[in-house]
């Protein structure tokens, strides 16, 4: 018996992976499936799959999520940008420059870690639902916050533990280094700028006439070029325009939901917002708002990652017509931290 779940979230991955997994299926990422990543490099080019950092712009996308702010850091109380080393020491010759940043971890091209969205669960059978994420890693005991908040009253308990993802944290796809074969669908090409709910049969439609193969393992990247028409406002986000542009998956159709299990991706990469259309269709009853982050990140244990800069690397693969190549996309190496900004950089 698992030592934090007795029942596991039906059609989830929780366990198959061992009892303390805290990967899912970015265990696949296995030395064969860098090989084969490997395989895919003919001509040794390389794209940064990066928006510069300070894109969006503003906090309209995510009030949330405010912009990176640089400041130099301090030397002596003076802010060490340009400064003579001679200051301290006339013999000195250097002229040192050392800076340090507030980030939101998801503000831009990014990852996000399993610790990112949980659900309530009965993970022991006895009639109470808990705030678990991924493999019964469960809020406020591996997952840290300063409160522990109930979800039908203004209630919240002040948590006094060192606050964190202790568990699922982004670190663990860090450590693993986040390569293999990538896969790149452009879902712009068959359905434009225009908003469209991607669903199975779409999807299914594009991999066929492109005669793509998604292979167990594989990370699959959506160009939907919506992070080519942000890019294009230049910091100054129009929110309106944004929502209506760029297609995303439909978080609400269960074959394609299925379709994520039984392909055995290992993880689902998007230049939109939240790969997901948000908000997401209307569905009757108690169920998750983020239904696609649930899918992945809560039951199979398969990471997704936003606001990639993917047009480079579809227009040079769509002239040639290949979809596959080697993708290195590790985040950063943050104990603790639910998201990370990325550099990943495909290889073709
Ligand atoms: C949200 O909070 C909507 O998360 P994400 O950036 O993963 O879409």
């Amino acid at each position: 018996m698992n030592k934090r779940w007795k029942i596991r979230p039906p059609g989830s991955t929780w366990g198959d992976y061992g009892e303390d997994d805290q990967l899912g299926r970015v265990n696949l990422l296995t030395p064969a499936k860098v090989l084969e990543g490997l395989s895919e490099v003919r001509e040794g080019e390389s794209f940064c799959l990066s928006m510069p950092l300070d894109f969006p712009g503003g906090a309209v996308l995510n009030p949330r999520r405010h912009p990176p702010r640089l400041s130099p850091t301090l030397q002596d109380g003076c802010p060490c940008l340009n400064f003579p080393l001679a200051r301290l020491d006339g013999r000195n010759t250097d002229v040192l420059s050392d800076d340090q940043v507030t980030l939101a971890l998801q503000y831009s091209t990014q990852w996000d870690s399993f610790a990112h969205v949980g659900a309530f669960f009965d993970v022991d059978g006895d009639g109470r639902s808990k705030k678990v994420y991924y493999n019964g890693f469960a809020a406020n005991e591996h997952v840290i916050g300063p409160f522990d908040y109930s979800a039908d009253t203004e209630h919240q308990e002040p948590v006094d533990k060192p606050g964190g993802a202790h568990a699922l944290s982004i670190a663990n796809f860090a450590r693993k280094g986040m390569q293999g074969r990538g896969v790149l669908v452009d879902l712009k090409k068959h359905f434009g700028l225009e908003r469209h709910a991607v669903g199975y049969e779409d999807l299914m439609r594009v991999l066929e006439v492109e005669r793509i193969e998604v292979r167990p393992g594989d990370m699959v990247l959506f160009r939907t070029g919506f992070t080519e028409v942000l890019v294009g406002m230049n910091r100054q986000p129009d929110i309106e325009i944004l929502n209506r542009t760029g297609a995303v998956l439909d978080g609400r159709d269960e074959r394609l939901l299925q379709w994520v299990t039984d392909s055995q991706v290992s993880a689902l990469c998007a230049d939109n917002y939240a790969v997901e259309g948000l908000p997401a269709r209307e569905a009757l009853g108690r169920r998750p708002a983020l239904p696609l982050h649930q899918h992945c990140l809560f039951k199979l244990g398969v990471p997704l990652a936003e606001l990639w800069w993917l047009a480079d690397l579809a227009n040079w693969l769509g002239e040639r017509g290949r979809h596959a190549f080697l993708l290195t996309a590790p985040p950063l190496y943050l104990p603790g931290a639910v998201g990370s900004p990325v550099t990943p950089i495909a290889t073709v």
